[in-house]
């Protein structure tokens, strides 16, 4: 009896066992959490910041019902789930993103602990997640306690356009020796200019480019770094080297167009600022900030400029100078600079960082002594060099992103960017340098002076970018739209620095905002860009002008009246409404709103009769070729395209009158736009390609003669042979406005061009990265035409817009809502690819769409992420042919069969994956 009842007992439990890991299988888990859009971020200064987070499932249709997050002091008062500093309860809802912090003000320089779970569908509760955390920078101005110092460099300004001034970079010092056991140290520190934190002899954090580029006169963004693995117990070394940089060096085509200004446009001697928080073990604190006490030099940077690169003399190295026990009698007092007004601030989006080490892929010697080192392609970052010789051998390093017909490097399109480091050897072993003030645009690197003949160790291609492109997978039947997909990516990574610039190699790398808004959309499907917008979406908002204008570019560090631009300063209102869609930000709506709103008045009172005029520096669609949109139409169309984007960000901030407003702007623009320029037999009365796409992309056309209006569309291109004759505004309309009327298939063939002006032509030409202009190259004329050297350059993402398209339409993934909760799948499915696949990592998970065809079967393979719902489109009208797996969607009950007509039946569906086949 006894056994029988033990048996009896181990079978009940064995088998709750399987069932409780049945449950187990199917609970839910949660991923990826995030704070303001960072994974556990150091010194954040958002007092209510916004958690996310991405669950996986196994199964069909999970979601979440309700969330718990604990914040805590302590992990150890999380490990016993005391949320002592923000416990949200358990809260009916299914957001699991931009929640906002809702517990006890938050302190400074403290550090958070946080974890969530959530309850799934049928209520069955998760684990919880694995802790995160973030600390707080310092909120409050009683925190601070340093002085910004430095030392001036005196030069002879007077012929400013004929000698470039570059000084060098200045040191700072300062020994300390703590005097207790510490617990921890945070270094709380920024520059005006650049600098690079240095603590006992190497260098602090990963960053480059630090603090990165603000209008300084209006903010300034510290960096918070976590230094109590580096300190020691005796004495220690804090130092600094500062450059002038984006604050006091040259910038953009000051000097080319010989402003009046052409360097230092925000101060003249750049400064360094910051203290270290050391707290000891007894719970006592001291703070070591920079002041009078520390010790200037100079060093073995002679030269330092983000446009006309780094000259660095080994021979010159104070040795041990950022160590302990260096002695520093000959260094001097700092001087103090007074900081003028703006606000001290943490970076929303992160640092320049080192996203890819390069070997190259040869050398060559077009003449004697003259190295070319191929990188593969095209990126934006440093050389590393890597080099053994006598002392005071001098190499000189250049770049190119092409080659001349006899092998050497192209230069002429760099314009004034001198771009050309120096190193001089100190003669001492094996010497490794890397510049660290100054970037290049480079695809080929030049060295000369090199002692001997150089191996491929000699440089390391250092890549730098703020971003990294791990959102989206693309290939296709087509090898070359594979390589045009690199191309884009690789161009992303080249402009996305610390601003997203128009290119990384000429002395322009400015925010040119035409090109940043056409790209919006397509730099969120390659990359996470939300904390990079972010900080943008602050440049942008500081740059406008104050009769409520936005500039051409962001920041705008130059003092010239008028200069906006219709489509250029329409990024102030498609930015936010992107950052919107994409990530669910209303946030970054509200920040913007006053902003946009003035904007929005600057744009009645250009306007007569709503018809907004071009005005301004109007560009119109840039680079377009054979045909030109004029600027009137450019500035009418635009003008439509705000008001229907404002009225929709109106409503989602609640704004209800304000979105009537902008809707009843919207019908007037409409109303007069197609008075003047839609004629009644559905052409344009311009009759390009852009005005067409721009009309009907922008919901101008009347929706009688919209089709029309595409027919038209599509018949020009036809006649074109297949071919554009667009810009940098008109094209990815062109290919959206295809697919949104039916001719996926002219899409698909104009994706497929290779023909010039055509994507295809530049990947065919052997590019790696998106030209500025469709002919910027060919092979025949092998950088030694007129063009090559003028205004061209081999990295501007503009054209590479293309993007939106190929995962909008080609592999169809979009949002139905904003943030990828509602999913839309609808792959423009053509016989022109025998498949797509795509793949997009958004807010809400991971979604993927891959289509192939097997003979006249059609097979759409798609991943929804938990807690999202997607409709699916699959272009058959007979539901009955429409298998998933092998059996007839009608017998699964969670795939809802929303409509069917002629064209396509749509379908609900819920988290999972799904093999969907249908003969067409
Ligand atoms: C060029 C820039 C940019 C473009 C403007 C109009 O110099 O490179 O791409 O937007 O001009």
């Amino acid at each position: 009896m006894k056994i029988k009842f033990l048996t009896l007992f181990i079978t009940l439990l064995s088998s709750s066992f399987l069932f409780a890991q049945d449950v187990n299988n199917r609970a839910i888990t949660v991923k990826e959490l995030r704070l303001e859009y960072h994974v556990n971020p150091k010194g954040i200064d958002v007092l209510k910041p916004r958690f996310s987070w991405v669950l996986l499932g196994e199964g069909r249709g999970r979601a979440q019902t309700s969330y718990r997050i604990l914040v805590s002091s302590s992990q150890k008062a999380l490990d016993k789930n005391e949320g002592d500093v923000w416990d949200s309860g358990k809260t009916a809802s299914n957001n699991t993103n931009q929640i906002v912090y809702n517990g006890i003000s938050l302190t400074s320089n403290r550090t958070y602990f946080w974890k969530v779970k959530v309850w799934d569908e049928s209520s069955a509760e998760s684990n919880w997640s694995q802790t995160a955390h973030w600390s707080m920078g310092l909120l409050k101005f009683s925190n601070w306690k340093g002085l910004f110092i430095s030392h001036d460099v005196g030069y002879d300004k007077t012929d400013k356009y004929n000698s470039l001034y570059l000084p060098p970079a200045r040191y700072l010092r300062k020994s300390f020796t703590p005097a207790k056991k510490v617990k921890k140290a945070t270094a709380y520190t920024t520059a005006l200019g650049l600098y690079e934190l240095r603590l006992n002899g190497s260098k602090v954090g990963d960053d480059y480019f630090a603090p990165g580029w603000t209008d300084y006169n209006k903010r300034l963004y510290y960096q918070t770094y976590d230094i109590t693995e580096s300190i020691n117990q005796g004495e220690n070394v804090i130092g600094a080297v500062i450059a002038d940089g984006w604050y006091a060096g040259y910038i953009g085509y000051g000097l080319l167009v010989r402003l009046d200004k052409v360097r230092e446009y925000y101060g003249v001697n750049p400064s360094f600022m910051g203290q270290i928080h050391l707290e000891y073990q007894d719970g006592t604190t001291e703070i070591i900030a920079t002041d009078r006490s520390w010790k200037s030099s100079q060093g073995a940077i002679r030269e330092a400029d983000i446009l006309m690169g780094e000259v660095y003399d080994a021979t010159m190295e104070n040795t041990g100078w950022d160590a302990p026990g260096y002695n520093d009698v000959s260094w001097k007092k700092p001087k103090v600079y007074t900081y003028p007004n703006g606000e001290l601030q943490v970076h929303p989006g992160g640092l320049v960082k080192n996203t890819e080490r390069i070997r190259p892929l040869k050398i060559t010697e077009p003449e004697p002594g003259t190295y070319v080192f191929d990188m593969g392609k095209n990126i934006a970052g440093i050389a590393e060099l890597k080099v053994q010789g006598p002392k005071g051998t001098k190499i000189q390093l250049r770049f190119g992103e092409i080659l001349k017909r006899d092998g050497n490097i192209q230069t002429e399109n760099l314009r004034l960017a001198r771009a050309t480091d120096t190193y001089i050897l100190k003669g001492d072993g094996v010497e490794v340098w890397q510049p660290k003030f100054t970037y290049h645009g480079f695809q080929y690197v030049e060295v000369t002076g090199f002692p001997g003949k150089p191996d491929l160790d000699a440089i390391t291609g250092i890549v730098l970018s703020s971003t990294v492109n791990d959102a989206s997978t693309f290939s296709s039947s087509n090898a070359m739209n594979n390589q045009l997909y690199e191309n884009i990516k690789t161009t992303q990574s080249a402009n996305f620095f610390d601003i997203p610039t128009d290119c990384p190699q000429r002395d322009e790398r400015l925010g040119w905002l035409g090109d940043a808004q056409t790209y919006m959309r397509s730099a969120t499907y390659n990359a996470d860009v939300a904390p990079f917008m972010t900080k943008f979406l602050v440049d942008l908002d500081d740059a406008q002008r104050w009769y409520g204008a936005y500039p051409n570019f962001a920041p705008f560090p130059y003092s010239r009246p008028a200069q906006y631009s219709p489509a250029w300063m329409d990024a102030g209102v498609i930015i936010p409404y992107n950052m919107y869609k994409v990530y669910n930000d209303t946030r970054v709506l509200e920040y913007m709103y006053e902003g946009m709103e003035k904007f929005m008045e600057f744009q009645a009172d250009a306007s007569t009769d709503f018809i907004r005029p071009g005005g301004g520096n109007n560009w119109g669609d840039w680079l377009s070729v054979n045909e030109t949109t004029s600027h009137g139409y450019v500035g009418a169309s635009f003008y439509g395209f705000d008001a229907k984007l404002m009225a929709e960000m109106a409503e989602a901030l609640g704004k209800k009158e304000d979105a009537a407003k902008y809707k009843t702007l919207f019908e007037n623009i409409k109303k007069a736009f197609v008075k003047k320029y839609i004629l009644d037999t559905g052409y344009t009365s311009e009759d390009t390609q852009t005005t067409y796409a721009f009309a009907l992309y922008f919901d101008l056309f009347p929706e009688e003669l919209a089709q029309k209006g595409a027919d038209r569309l599509a018949e020009k291109i036809k006649k074109n042979g297949f071919k554009f004759s667009t810009g940098f505004l008109g094209t990815k309309h062109v290919m959206l406005v295809l697919s949104q009327y039916g001719y996926d298939d002219l899409a698909y063939k104009l994706f497929k061009q290779t023909e010039y002006p055509s994507w295809g032509y530049s990947v065919e030409n052997g590019s790696t990265s998106i030209w500025e202009r469709w002919n910027s190259y060919t092979k025949d004329e092998a950088g030694n035409s007129d063009l090559n050297g003028k205004m061209n350059s081999f990295s501007h993402y503009a054209f590479g817009s293309v993007a939106e398209w190929m995962f909008l339409h080609a592999a169809g993934i979009d949002t139905e809502d904003s943030g990828y909760r509602n999913i839309i799948i609808k792959p423009a499915i053509s016989k022109e690819m025998d498949f797509i696949n795509g793949s997009y990592k958004s807010i809400n998970g991971h979604i993927s769409s891959a289509w192939n065809w097997k003979g006249n079967k059609l097979i759409m393979n798609i991943e929804i992420p938990v807690n999202t719902r997607a409709k699916v489109y699959i272009p058959t009208s007979n539901v009955s042919n429409i298998k998933e797996g092998n059996k007839a969607i009608s017998k699964l009950s969670e795939i809802k069969i929303l409509k069917s007509n002629s064209k396509e039946t749509v379908l609900e569906i819920g988290s999972g994956n799904y093999v969907f086949s249908t003969k067409i």
